[in-house]
C-alpha cells in the first residue's frame, strides 16, 4: 500500500465534510490523486446500508445490528473502494471511519471496545487511518448547525448525553495515541479551521513521500 489513508471524525456538524473538499483541493494543486469517500457508505451497496443506518424507522435498531450494519458497509466500501486506492498511491480522504464506531456504538450507545475491536480486526486486517483529524466542537454549536440543515437523521434524534459520550470517546482516543490523531477546533470560523488544515499539510506531504519511496 503505497497511498495514504487519512480520516476526518468528529460529532455531527463539525464541518467534516466541508473541509474535507478544502483539503482535497489543496492536494490536488499538488499535483496527487486525491480519492474522497465517506462512511458509511461510499460505494452503491453501502450507500444502500447508510440509508438503512440514518432513516428514523417505528421499530427501533437494536445496537448490534446498527453495529453489524455499519461493519457490513465497512467491508464493502473497503473492497471496493479504500484498498483499490490506497495500493495505487492515492490518498484517500474519508469523512468518518472506525473511529466513529467506537464513538457512537461504543460511547454512544455503550458497547463494549472488546466487540468492536474483534470486528475491526475481522473486517479491516491490520488496516488502520495513517492520520485521523479530530475536528471537535461542543456539542450543541454542531448540533445548532446540524439542525438548521432540516430534518434530523436517526442518530441526530438522540440526546445530549449521547452526544457528550460521543464527543468525549473522540477525544480519549485522540490523547492515548497522539502519533496518528490531530485535533482541529471546530467551533472557530471557518477562515480559521483552513488555516489550521494548511498548517497539516507539510506534515501529509512527507508522511505520502515516505509511503510512496518505500
Ligand atoms: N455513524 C457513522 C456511526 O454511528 N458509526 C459509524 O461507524 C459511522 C461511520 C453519519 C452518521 O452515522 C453515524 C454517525 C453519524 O451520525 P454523516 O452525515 O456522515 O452521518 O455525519 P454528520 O456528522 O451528521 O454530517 P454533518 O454533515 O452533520 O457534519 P459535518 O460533515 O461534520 O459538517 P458539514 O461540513 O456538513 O457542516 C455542517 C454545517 O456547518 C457549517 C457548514 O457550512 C454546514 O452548513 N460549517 C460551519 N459553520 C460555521 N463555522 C464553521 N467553522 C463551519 N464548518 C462547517
Amino acid at each position: 500500500m503505497t497511498g495514504l489513508f487519512i480520516t476526518l471524525e468528529g460529532p455531527e456538524g463539525a464541518g467534516k465534510s466541508t473541509n474535507r473538499e478544502y483539503l482535497a483541493e489543496r492536494l490536488r494543486a499538488q499535483g496527487i490523486d486525491v480519492v474522497l469517500t465517506r462512511e458509511p457508505g461510499g460505494t452503491p451497496l453501502a450507500e444502500r446500508i447508510r440509508e438503512l443506518l440514518l432513516a428514523p424507522s417505528d421499530e427501533a435498531m437494536d445496537a448490534d445490528t446498527e453495529l453489524l450494519l455499519v461493519f457490513a458497509a465497512r467491508a464493502q466500501h473497503l473492497a471496493a473502494v479504500i484498498r483499490p486506492a490506497l495500493a495505487r498511491g492515492a490518498v484517500v480522504l474519508c469523512d468518518r471511519f472506525t473511529d466513529a464506531t467506537y464513538a457512537y456504538q461504543g460511547g454512544g450507545r455503550g458497547l463494549s471496545v472488546e466487540r468492536i475491536a474483534a470486528l475491526e480486526n475481522f473486517v479491516q486486517g491490520d488496516l488502520r487511518p495513517d492520520l485521523t483529524l479530530v475536528f471537535d466542537l461542543p456539542v450543541e454549536i454542531g448540533l445548532a448547525r446540524a439542525t438548521a440543515r432540516g430534518r434530523l437523521d436517526r442518530f441526530e434524534q438522540e440526546g445530549r448525553a449521547f452526544f457528550d459520550a460521543v464527543r468525549s470517546t473522540y477525544l480519549a482516543r485522540a490523547a492515548a495515541a497522539p502519533e496518528r490523531y490531530r485535533l482541529v477546533e471546530a467551533a472557530l470560523p471557518l477562515d480559521q479551521v483552513q488555516a489550521s488544515l494548511d498548517g497539516l499539510l507539510p506534515d501529509l506531504l512527507s508522511l505520502l513521500a515516505e509511503r510512496q519511496n518505500g
